[in-house]
């Protein structure tokens, strides 16, 4: 199947034929090469250049990749002047990223090759960058908005040029771990620690690895029952400690320097060892301990509520769940686990407040998990761009210390020292032809490489740099693209779940409104509105939740007057007559925001349908009908929540809008 190159088109900036360039590399393994590879792809692309290896002679070279001790291994510094650059890290992984960064240089600034003026050095911010693919080994993805699986189909494995194409994409960005199958470990999927696949994952393997790309798989928690023929998965049990670590020993030698396991455990139905009346630490570190010799990671998801709660109880706050299950457990698990712990204590919603986990654990390795793929964000059908939504999150101070002591400071292992630790995101791909499903959804895929590399970038700068990247240089499509991506975020809030209180959402799919959809089910998603009021009372008079943050939050977000109002309802259950700082009635609030955010949806039709002489006509269409479903869906949502919260208060819209009574 044809497919579309996303950022790495490398878009004509201006014809140099007939001219070759030389490149000398001090590296010679496959990571440096493949840097060549797309040095000699993006020169041909941009300017139509050739570009010829050289053994001697570096000193001569236009381009020279220089070991250089003393930068990070998978930073770079890169210097380019004269129509000469050097790309010099200590790391064939620095300097591949050294390259991309030239090639991206060179199209942000869209000059001539000897034009460019241009310095950079770059340390990572995080020590790992991880896509988490939800795939299934038959071949369809869990939460996939864009087609089946391009790793799995029917349950074998697929290898092929877009297999490349990925692992290309990914370290343009500076992604180094993927986790290939889904955390929901079904079917064959079990397997994947056993023979029947070691021969494909081993030429996957070899792929990713050489663009620097560590692999991972999920594993099944009950392995060793299901694999193994034990009667139990106790991780106590010396027979399922042995199992673990023959079976490691095993992967291992068949996969040489596999990253790791993750493991989402007592979750959603999920075995654990909750089963066996162990804890988190018990499951994490006899995992941890079987792979240590072969120098593989556990990433363990904190994923962990009580997902058949009674409605009828309002002391149980799933919220809390994550908190009060890992944090007895810090300073217990061993050096090679990493909590895996969802930006917020929920589900990804369209806004929660950062995980207080965070703040708490002082003593282990922690990583960030955001989600890419839009579940619960438009599915892919409606634009919204994630990006300084997850620049928010890292960018919350949790006070949890005297120093550094926001996400990003905390998750990237600053604060206290870890070693391990990093962001991972739920992605976004598919075998759709243009990877994403809507187009600008690519925007997301790219930016959470990019801020998980370097978590001081912007996500406008973020968006305007993929837009250029993936459309070249048009201005009036530069400013409409990145217009509607920054306005994306808060227009789909807008007219979706009011005031941080989130779902109000299809049961299942979780597409679409429906503001009871979970209000009397098992998940722990309750709005609780009545016909005075609506929201959780998270608070000490409460569930207590406010207070698993340190006092500096806990107070911010317990009292009223400074609980911000996007996170209002939150935190609070508030009669719809309250008047928020905006000064608006929360009834109001919810009515304004309802007729703007689908007004806004409408506006992007329009600025999309200004664009239709300045895109190819296939990624016109694919948008246009994107964001014509958009602009109608937006209406469903506004009316369905209008309604239903005019019909709970009986108070009217103060301008008098239409309001299906
Ligand atoms: O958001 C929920 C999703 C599940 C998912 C789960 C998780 C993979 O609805 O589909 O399962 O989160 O993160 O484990």
């Amino acid at each position: 199947m044809n497919y579309t190159k996303c950022w790495l088109a490398y878009p004509t900036i201006c014809r140099e034929q007939e001219r070759t360039l030389t490149v000398h590399s001090d590296f010679d393994g496959p990571v440096a090469q493949n840097g060549v590879k797309e040095l000699t792809l993006g020169l041909k692309g941009l300017y139509d250049m050739g570009l010829e290896p050289v053994t001697e002679n570096g000193a001569d070279a236009s381009i020279r990749l220089v070991r250089k001790d003393g930068i990070h291994p998978e930073g770079y510094a890169v210097q380019a002047r004269g129509g000469k650059a050097v790309v010099a890290s200590s790391g064939e992984r620095g300097v591949l990223y050294g390259i991309f960064a030239l090639l991206r240089q060179l199209q942000t600034v869209q000059c001539a090759w000897d034009d460019l003026d241009w310095e950079e050095e770059k340390t990572p911010s995080n020590p790992m960058r991880m896509f988490n693919h939800w795939d299934n080994l038959t071949g369809d993805i869990e939460r996939g908005y864009s087609g089946q699986s391009f790793f799995f189909r029917d349950n074998e494995i697929i290898i092929d040029q877009r297999t490349v194409d990925y692992a290309r994409m990914a370290a343009s960005v500076g992604i180094n771990a993927t986790v290939i199958n889904n955390v929901n470990v079904k079917g064959a999927a079990v397997e994947l620690i056993s023979p029947r696949y070691y021969k494909p994952l081993r030429d996957m393997q070899e792929i990713f690895a050489g663009y620097g790309i560590d692999l991972y798989f999920c594993i099944e928690f009950a392995a060793p029952i299901l694999l193994g023929g034990l009667d139990t998965a106790d991780p106590c049990d010396d027979r399922v400690k042995a199992w673990w670590t023959d079976k490691a020993a095993e992967v291992w030698q068949a996969l040489p320097g596999l990253g790791g396991f993750m493991v989402k455990a007592d979750s959603e139905g999920r075995p654990g060892p909750f089963t066996y009346g162990r804890n988190h630490a018990d499951g994490a570190n006899m995992l941890a301990d079987a792979v240590a010799p072969q120098g593989g990671k556990i990433i363990w998801r904190c994923f962990v509520y009580d997902c058949q709660q009674d409605w009828r109880d309002t002391k149980t706050d799933r919220a809390r769940a994550c908190y009060d299950h890992y944090m007895p457990l810090d300073g217990q698990f061993r050096d090679n686990v990493i909590l895996q712990i969802k930006n917020g204590p929920m589900d990804f919603q369209v806004r929660e407040p950062v995980s207080p986990l965070f703040g708490g654990l002082k003593h282990t390795n922690m990583m960030l998990e955001v989600q890419v793929a839009q579940e619960y964000t438009g599915q892919q059908r409606h634009v919204c761009y994630l990006i300084p939504w997850f620049r928010q999150v890292l960018d919350q101070d949790l006070y949890c210390q005297e120093g550094p002591s926001t996400v990003a400071d905390l998750v990237s292992g600053r604060s206290y020292g870890n070693a391990l630790g990093g962001m991972a995101a739920v992605t976004n791909t598919g075998d759709d032809p243009n990877w994403t499903g809507h187009d600008l959804a690519a925007a997301n895929l790219y930016g959470f490489g990019r801020l998980s590399y370097d978590t001081s970038l912007t996500g406008e700068a973020i968006a305007a740099e993929w837009v250029r990247l993936t459309y070249g240089k048009e201005p009036k499509v530069e400013d409409t693209l990145t217009d509607i991506l920054m306005k994306s975020w808060p227009a789909y809030e807008s007219y979706t779940a009011p005031l941080g209180i989130g779902w109000m959402v299809n049961p299942n799919h979780h597409y679409g409104p429906n503001v009871d959809g979970y209000e009397y089910a098992q998940w722990g998603t309750y709005h609780r509105a009545d016909w005075k009021g609506l929201g959780v009372d998270r608070t000490s008079r409460g569930t207590g939740y406010c207070q698993q943050y340190a006092p500096k939050l806990a107070n911010l977000y317990e009292n009223l007057e400074t609980c911000p109002d996007e996170l209002v309802l939150f935190f609070h259950h508030l009669p719809y007559t309250y008047v928020l700082k905006s000064g608006k009635t929360v009834i109001q609030h919810i009515y304004d925001t309802h007729f703007a955010g689908a007004e806004q949806a409408a506006e992007f039709l329009r600025q999309i349908e200004e664009l239709e002489p300045l895109l190819e006509p296939e990624v016109y269409e694919r948008l246009h009908a994107r964001f014509s479903h958009q602009k109608e869906h937006s209406c469903q949502w506004r009316d369905v929540i209008n309604t239903y919260f005019y019909r709970k208060s009986g108070i009217p819209d103060a301008q008098g809008r239409k309001i299906y009574a």
